[in-house]
This record gives structure tokens, sequence and C-alpha cells, in this order.
């Protein structure tokens, strides 16, 4: 199903983090208004062109293959594109800044020109990507490493007015899973959070561009993924919206056995129990059974974050 292209509707940047309690729990029935923002959560879809993502490495790599993808993701519900040129899945080989606009920038720009109305995330820890992404039309950059990696990010970001994804990782991707240690995962990657988001607003990006990630997987054992689902609240508390990233990841499959292709019930099952926890962004994979799942949860928990406990006195209730 296409959605329709009429009405383009408020800029899709504006969307994001706005929260109208009124329509809390409201979700379209229509799939082809299938971007339930207004009802205070997104669904943003995962575009990865690379040759080596851990679930869908090469699927996408061709960019007419990736636009299209891109574009039924959009259909299924996705108000956010999260586009890809570089995987983060541990051992995966650093790409070069030439080789990752090569491969997102042509998605972005065809996406722009198909008239595309789901906001564009670009997924990068490189300033010059982000740039060129931002000048093709993105105006989200999800930053696994929060602004770490590359000195130019945050000014960048600042200066361009986009939103930005600060996600918790341990480690680097390439050694992440080698024995991560935490004396209270929850607490340690709330304080992380926190400092990252200060320097993100010392550097002129203004809090009410910032999302927040627990980073689910990366630097992470079964159990410490476990625990930040069970107590994601204490990182809604923050203030800020909590994007929350299981879909397909390895410690689904090892609770149930299920290799990758076969996870989405277990996607599901995190992302419906993040949505009561006061999640508010779910970057997936399977975007439309996911959509389904989270109207659903929406309808009958209506206001997952009106008991949060903000930490910051600027937090914006919009
Ligand atoms: N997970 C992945 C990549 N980017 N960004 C955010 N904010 N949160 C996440 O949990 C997250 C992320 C890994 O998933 P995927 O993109 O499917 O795999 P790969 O990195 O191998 O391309």
């Amino acid at each position: 199903m296409t959605a329709p292209r009429s009405d383009p509707g408020p800029p899709s940047s504006d969307l994001a983090l706005t929260f109208d309690p009124a329509a809390a729990g409201r979700p379209p029935a229509d799939r082809s208004e299938a971007n339930p923002r207004s009802a205070g959560y997104a669904v943003m879809g995962i575009v990865n062109v690379t040759p080596d993502s851990f679930s869908d490495g090469g699927r996408y790599l061709d960019r007419a293959a990736a636009i299209s993808h891109a574009t039924e993701l959009e259909a299924s519900g996705a108000a956010i594109l999260d586009i890809g040129g570089e995987s983060t899945r541990p051992g995966a080989l650093p790409v070069s800044p030439e080789e990752e606009l090569d491969r997102v920038l042509p998605v972005i720009e065809g996406l722009r020109s198909a008239g595309a109305r789901a906001q564009i995330s670009i997924d990068t820890s490189k300033a010059t990507v982000a740039a060129a992404a931002l000048e093709s039309g993105a105006t989200l950059v999800n930053d696994v490493t929060a602004l770490r990696a590359d000195s130019a990010m945050a000014e960048l970001v600042a200066r361009s007015g986009a939103e930005c994804c600060l996600m918790h990782m341990l480690g680097e991707p390439r050694t992440m899973q080698d024995h991560p240690h935490y004396d209270d995962v929850v607490a340690e990657v709330k304080a992380f959070l926190e400092q990252r988001m200060t320097f993100a607003i010392l550097h002129g990006i203004t809090e009410e561009r910032i999302l927040l990630d627990p980073g689910i997987g990366f630097g992470k054992t079964l159990e410490h993924n476990l625990e930040l689902l069970r107590r994601l609240d204490e990182i809604v508390a923050l203030g800020r919206p909590v994007v929350i990233g299981t879909s397909r990841k390895s410690f689904l499959g090892r609770i149930t056995g299920s290799p990758v292709d076969d996870r989405l019930a277990a996607t599901i099952a995190t992302n419906v129990l993040a949505y009561e926890r006061g999640a508010r962004v779910f970057r997936v994979h399977d975007v439309g059974p996911v959509r389904d799942a989270l109207a659903i949860t929406a309808a009958t928990v209506p206001r997952p974050w009106a008991s949060m406990t903000p930490t910051s006195s600027t937090m914006s209730t919009t």
C-alpha cells in the first residue's frame, strides 16, 4: 500500500517530539495515514544500505532496492526512516566517509524526489556524512557514539538545527561484546546519557532537539539488555524522548532460540514493553507488525510517560 502524497502535512522535523495528549491512544485506523506521531510516538524504519548488517546485510545495497524498501516502510507506518551506510555489529569493518556517502546519499535524494514524507534520519558517526545528509534533507542525526567519534559532529548538529539521537555504547563496535561489565547498568547508562546531553547542550544543541537511547546490544550482555528494558522508566525520567532498538537482536535469539530472521514476535514483545515503560521512538526492521502492536498498546496504555519525573527543568511537554 502506498501513502497518499497529496497533503504534505506539517514539516516532518516538527513532528518527532510533538506530544498531543488529546490524541494519545487514538492512532489512525487507516494505515495510509500511518505516521502516528500525533499520538506521541513514532516507528523508525531501519534502512541499512550495507553489505554486512547483522540481519539484512546486502539486501538493500543497491540504491533502487533501498529506496523501494524505504518507501514500503513508510507506507507501513514508519514516521522516521533511519538510513545507515555502515554496520555497527560486533566485528564490522570500518567504512570510509566516501564509501558511506556513496551508499546513503543517493537513497536520501531518491526518497526526497519520490516525495517521501517521513522524517529522514542519518545513522552515522561521521560529521562529513551527516553534513551531506542534512543538506539533502535529513533532519535527524542518529549517532551511536553520542557525538564522541567526531569532534566536528556536535557543532554541525547545533548549526543545522537538526534533531539528534544520543546512544549509549560501552567501548566500540569491534570489541564491545568482549565481557562488558557494569556495577549497575541502568544507573551507568543513565549517567552517561545525562553527561552526553549536557555536552550536546553546551555545544549549542538545544535540549528539545535531543533524543536518548540506552543502546540495546551495544556493549551489553543478555542480562544487561533485560535490566535496561525492565527499568527503562529510569532512562525516560531524564525527560527526553527515548529511542529503543531491539529489532532482531541476538539477545532475543538467546532467549527464544530463534534465528535472526525469526525474531519478529520477540521484537514486538520488547517494543510493547518499552512503550509501556515510556519509550517513544521504536527503531525496527519490520515496521507494519510493530506499528500495529504499538497502535493497540497505545490505545490501551494511553500515556505511559504521564507519571514520569523529569530531571531537567527545561523538559518540553509538547
Ligand atoms: N542499533 C543498530 C544500529 N543503529 N541506532 C540507535 N539509535 N539504536 C540502536 O539500537 C541501533 C542504532 C544496530 O542494528 P542494525 O542497524 O539493524 O544493524 P547494523 O548495525 O549491523 O547495520
